[in-house]
């Protein structure tokens, strides 16, 4: 098992690749839409989400895919994953829009280019309504300030306006209006159409797929259904496009926050086919519709017993930490970070490996 470091779009540069070396990870899993850029952190209830998408997208290029790979193999690093499609990209593609089949060609171009670069994996979350709806509050030992969700304490479930998908703008003078109620079906087919046009692709480029749970694992969110908001439809997801490049971007802390399963047979049960790409290492206090993140230490979940389940059913693959609570100090995420970082390589040697 290696350790790894998820870095945003802001936060790729050289002494973020030098502190992930020195925390011990071997990884790092890229962000290159360019949410965040504001605050490296999980933002709640904001009319305009995590702000306009589309800047940057020259990274998206061959040349600038490798520059940023050679970057982080400089320091001793891999590059494991990308993680993320900027909805500008594929918008059409997750609303069964207009532009649905360019898109599909775009997001083919993109696997196509990971595979010249030597990029293993592309992290994605086919959602309409993307993370949404957190309350930031002191939740973690200590009052550390993290993420929580509820139904009740959280903002008003609205409609997702036009313009807007997966919670970033992608389309400022868009009409008035909503988009509207989205069911399972949709959503389901919608899927079907991005998998059989990409996964050839991705076979072919030796890229693997990672879907990331939904976050929140609420069945639907502002009007449009969920996709993997019960451990079940992660197994779904694998029996109907069975593929060596249809993999799992694996969240610990989102499926444990799910009213359905023990996190510990989820563990296995995906593990044990060897379905994970990587591994999100998270823990959380509680299930939707109330939840709160916490310190890895501190929640529900026995994380030392998840990583032994890993390292039973012989997961070779990289782990990062999740979102973080903050710790109080000058640098809150690098702190939360070198926190979940420490905590995991320990773990890791303790397990043996
Ligand atoms: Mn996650």
């Amino acid at each position: 098992m290696q350790l790894g470091l998820g870095l945003y779009r802001h936060m790729l540069t050289p002494d973020n690749y030098r502190f992930a070396r020195q925390a011990g990870a071997s990884a790092i899993v890229a962000h290159l839409c360019d949410y965040f850029a504001e605050a490296p952190r999980i933002t709640t209830g904001r009319d305009d989400g995590w702000g306009l998408a589309g800047r940057g997208l020259e990274i998206w290029e061959a040349e600038n895919l490798h520059a940023l790979k050679q970057a982080i193999n400089a320091e001793g690093l891999a590059l494991a994953a990308v993680e993320n499609l900027d909805p500008v990209l594929w918008h059409d593609v997750l609303l069964d829009g207009p532009r649905r089949d360019e898109q599909l060609e775009t997001v083919k171009r993109i696997i196509r280019t990971f595979g010249e670069v030597g990029i293993p994996t592309l992290g994605y979350n086919f959602s309409i309504a993307g993370v949404w709806g957190h309350i930031e509050a002191p939740y973690a030992r200590g009052g550390a300030v993290s993420v929580g969700f509820s139904t009740t304490d959280g903002p008003p479930e609205t409609p997702i306006p036009n313009g807007m998908v997966w919670n970033m703008i992608i389309d400022p003078d868009a009409a008035p209006g909503t988009l509207g109620e989205v069911t399972h079906e949709q959503l389901w087919a919608r899927l079907s159409a991005f998998l059989e046009a990409v996964l050839p692709v991705a076979e072919e480029a030796g890229v693997r797929l990672a879907l990331h749970p939904d976050d929140p694992p609420m069945p639907t969110l502002r009007g449009t259904a969920r996709l993997v908001y019960q451990p079940r439809y992660y197994q779904q997801l694998l029996d109907r496009w069975p593929s060596p490049a249809n993999q799992l971007e694996f969240c610990i802390g989102s499926l444990a926050e799910m009213s359905e399963g023990d996190i510990y047979e989820v563990v296995d049960q995906y593990s044990r086919q060897q379905a994970i790409a990587y591994v999100h290492f998270r823990n959380i206090r509680g299930k939707v519709p109330h939840y709160h993140e916490v310190f890895v230490d501190e929640g529900d979940v026995d994380m030392l017993r998840v990583i032994r389940i890993l390292q039973a059913n012989g997961f070779d693959g990289v782990m990062i930490p999740d979102h973080t609570p903050q710790m109080t100090c000058a640098a809150p995420w690098h702190a939360g970070m070198a926190y979940a970082l420490g905590y995991m390589r320990a773990a890791i040697q303790a397990g043996g490996g």
